[in-house]
């Protein structure tokens, strides 16, 4: 498969015989991502081909590079800005460090629940955020939702934000996830995904900032006793193509494109929400201890991110005043 990846510095190879009007077009996009092919985002990706090529009479063809295949995430955004990738699935925490209004993802308990964020994208702030990736180079589509963010503990039932005091935890590296830690006295480590096993078995780490989805696709549960089902924050996946590709396509095949993208969205973050029970009794019947904690406990974490992130941003304002 890494061999398909060297072929060619444009990713979209079209080809057809477009006189003037190109909408019989044919193409061969690629897409990557960082997760690995049992997560819902790669269901998601199959999804999104799927789509494509019946939508498009088979003119569209996508490869699917999972699991890092192609680098870092920076290394994803840099081949799909250069053209030679066509779209991604990235993660929003990694895109905040490019473009801060992709922190406001991380307003802490701002949905009900997965259904609530998956309606959020439709709304005119979401659409916002997407709208600034056009100074990079990219067109942003929609976001792909794992599920939301728990935290695991290796061996101690945290019970309390005073439980966490002095724990040092692994968190993305992304400012407000990481601020709703050190706020409540952890330390945090920014540790990629592929370091976490070693790094929680060996005890470099107490615990850990996660998703049920990740905890199951990288077996946590064999190394960490306890999962607090917090879902304080929400994990979309920005959906992104290069933008000369992307604009260079007939406004009918754009279209197909952004309907593909949305049924791909649409069934992700449904399928995903479906199977919430099933993900925390998977993780009881390998031993794992998991209980609820309650959203009042984090009531100065959700005050101090409103307070801090609100001002740093319009669009991160604009988003709590939608959903808070
Ligand atoms: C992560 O915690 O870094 C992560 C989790 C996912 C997918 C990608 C990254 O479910």
């Amino acid at each position: 498969l890494a061999a398909c990846n060297e072929s060619s510095e444009s990713g979209a190879t079209t080809s057809g015989e477009s006189s003037g009007d190109n909408s019989g077009k044919s193409y061969s996009f690629k897409l990557a991502h960082i997760t690995p092919p049992t997560h819902m985002w790669h269901k998601g990706a199959e999804k999104f081909k799927e789509e494509l090529e019946e939508r498009s009479g088979g003119r569209m063809e996508l490869e699917i590079y999972p699991s890092s295949q192609l680098g870092s995430e920076a290394d994803m955004v840099e081949q799909i800005v250069a053209g030679s990738v066509d779209f991604g699935l990235i993660t929003a925490a990694y895109m905040s460090s490019r473009e801060q209004a992709f922190a406001a993802w991380f307003t802490p308990y701002a949905f009900e629940d997965l259904e609530a964020a998956n309606d959020a994208r439709d709304s005119e702030v979401a659409k916002k955020i997407l709208g600034t990736l056009d100074q990079q180079g990219l067109v942003g589509l929609d976001y792909l939702f794992a599920g939301q963010r728990v935290m695991l503990f290796k061996d101690k039932e945290v019970k309390s934000t005073s439980d966490m005091d002095g724990l040092k935890l692994r968190v993305t590296p992304s400012p407000p996830m990481q601020d709703f830690y050190t706020s409540t006295g952890a330390s945090t480590e920014g540790l990629p995904l592929p370091e976490v096993y070693s790094a929680v078995q060996t005890g470099v780490i107490d615990g850990m900032d996660m998703d049920l989805d990740a905890t199951i696709t990288n077996k946590y549960h064999e190394v960490v006793d306890h999962a607090a089902v917090t879902n304080h924050m929400v994990w979309p996946a920005i959906a992104m193509a290069n933008k000369s590709t992307f604009e260079g396509m007939s406004e009918e095949d754009q279209q197909i494109v952004r309907e593909s993208i949305k049924a791909a969205a649409e069934y992700t973050a449904m399928t995903r929400a479906g199977k919430e029970e099933d993900f925390k009794q998977q993780l009881k019947d390998e031993g794992m201890n998991v209980y609820e904690l309650d959203e009042s406990l984090f009531k100065e974490q959700k005050e101090m991110f409103d307070e801090k992130y609100g001002k740093k941003d319009p669009l991160i304002q604009e988003f709590i005043d939608s959903f808070r």
